[in-house]
């Protein structure tokens, strides 16, 4: 096994920058991640792995700069001289893809393409990992997917995706670089953005129980989709950056479930009456719609010994548990009891 020093990660204060770095950390590596200047806090996620960089034996280092400005992926390649780059910075909300289409493409596409060139055009040549998601395979044909599926995207967000992990193919192929794509199908947690229809459910059900919300606005519920769970699937990221050979790799649990399940199993394990506090909100139809996902991870399985351990009814309750607790509540005492999980 390759023993890597320093990694540089892009995206560290998102859901799963956050529990790459709480893993890498943990491993007794060092590393550095790119955040943007935001007018208000963007760290939340990782301060609990913040230690004054001036302290002797600091490992996680911090550094401003954005992936639509090449010159400070340069600047942060030339000085960090990373042993491993783990690209998960994006725009990546699907919806909000249709809304902002340049600046999706923009960031998923021209962004990992300014990455690729930073590195090609040093004398450092880290490993490099890129975030590609199943909303790359869309219209899917067939019941399942897997690295040999074709991609045929249905938003911005998707198309974009599919751009970067081209790219990152040409960089492997033409350059001798060490580049992977991984293929990660939805996965979640409590630190998921509450954007996002999995942890909005949770969220919205724990501020109902709490007498702080009196309902959830939802679009389409019959969509379905592979859920994981987030620290399983950042194992995997891992995992693919210490292969003898780059490769892509699928990563999903192989399960697909509706939204209407999630949010079934949600309002089930709160005792609450959904047809009380569930509407339609058609904001939040998209233009074109994933109708259905699953994936097919054996390659992983195979060759990283990958495996995911979470089942649905596991990652619903882990994250309402925590959206209880968040609000002051305490998930045995409000939440069914855990063996009484179907
Ligand atoms: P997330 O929580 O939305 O985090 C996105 C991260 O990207 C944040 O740290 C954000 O910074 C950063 N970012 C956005 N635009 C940027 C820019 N122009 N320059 C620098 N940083 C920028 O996403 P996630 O769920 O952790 O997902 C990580 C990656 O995996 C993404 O690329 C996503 O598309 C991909 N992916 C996710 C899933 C999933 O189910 N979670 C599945 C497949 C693929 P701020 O905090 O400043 O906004
Ligand atoms: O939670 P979502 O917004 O996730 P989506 O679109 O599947 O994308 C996520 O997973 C991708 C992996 O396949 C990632 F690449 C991507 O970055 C992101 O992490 O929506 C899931 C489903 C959709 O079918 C959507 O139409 O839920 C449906 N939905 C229904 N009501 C909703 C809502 N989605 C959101 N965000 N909000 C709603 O109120």
């Amino acid at each position: 096994m390759r023993v890597p020093t320093v990694a540089l990660i892009t995206g560290i204060t998102g859901q799963d920058g956050s529990y790459l770095a709480e893993q890498l950390l943990d491993l007794g590596h060092e590393v550095h991640g790119l955040i943007r200047r935001s007018s208000s806090f963007n760290t939340a996620r990782i301060e609990h792995l913040y230690v004054d960089p001036h302290v002797e034996g600091a490992r996680l280092k911090l550094h401003y700069g954005d992936l639509l400005d090449s010159s400070s992926l340069r600047r942060l390649i030339e000085e960090v001289r990373p042993d491993e780059v783990y690209n998960l910075a994006a725009q990546s909300h699907v919806r909000v893809s249709f809304d902002m289409p340049e600046y999706t493409a923009a960031t998923i596409v021209q962004g990992t393409t300014s990455l690729l060139e930073a590195i090609r055009q040093s004398d450092v040549r880290p490993r490099f990992y890129q975030a590609g998601s199943s909303e790359m395979f869309g219209a899917v044909l067939e019941p399942w997917q897997d690295e040999s599926s074709p991609f045929r995207p249905q938003s911005p967000y998707a198309a974009a995706k599919v751009g970067a992990h081209a790219m990152v193919r040409v960089y492997r192929e033409a350059y001798g670089l060490f580049a992977v794509n991984g293929i990660l199908f939805n996965h979640e947690s409590p630190r998921r953005s509450p954007t996002f229809v999995t942890r909005k459910i949770t969220r919205g059900i724990a501020r109902i129980l709490a007498g702080l919300d009196t309902g959830l606005f939802l679009g389409n519920l019959e969509a379905s989709r592979d859920w994981g769970y987030a620290p399983e699937y950042m194992e995997a990221v891992r995992l693919m950056l210490q292969q003898d050979e780059p490769d892509d790799f699928v990563i999903a649990t192989g399960e697909t479930h509706s939204v209407r399940e999630f949010m079934v199993e949600t309002f089930r394990l709160a005792q609450l009456d959904q047809e009380r506090y569930v509407h339609f909100d058609p904001v939040y139809l998209r233009p074109a719609e994933v109708e259905s996902l699953r994936g097919d991870a054996s390659k992983a399985a195979e060759r990283l010994g990958w495996k995911p351990r979470t089942k649905f009814t596991a990652l619903v309750r882990i994250m309402l548990e925590a959206d209880c607790r968040e609000v002051g509540l305490d998930p045995a005492k409000v939440l069914l009891p855990a063996d009484e999980v179907a």
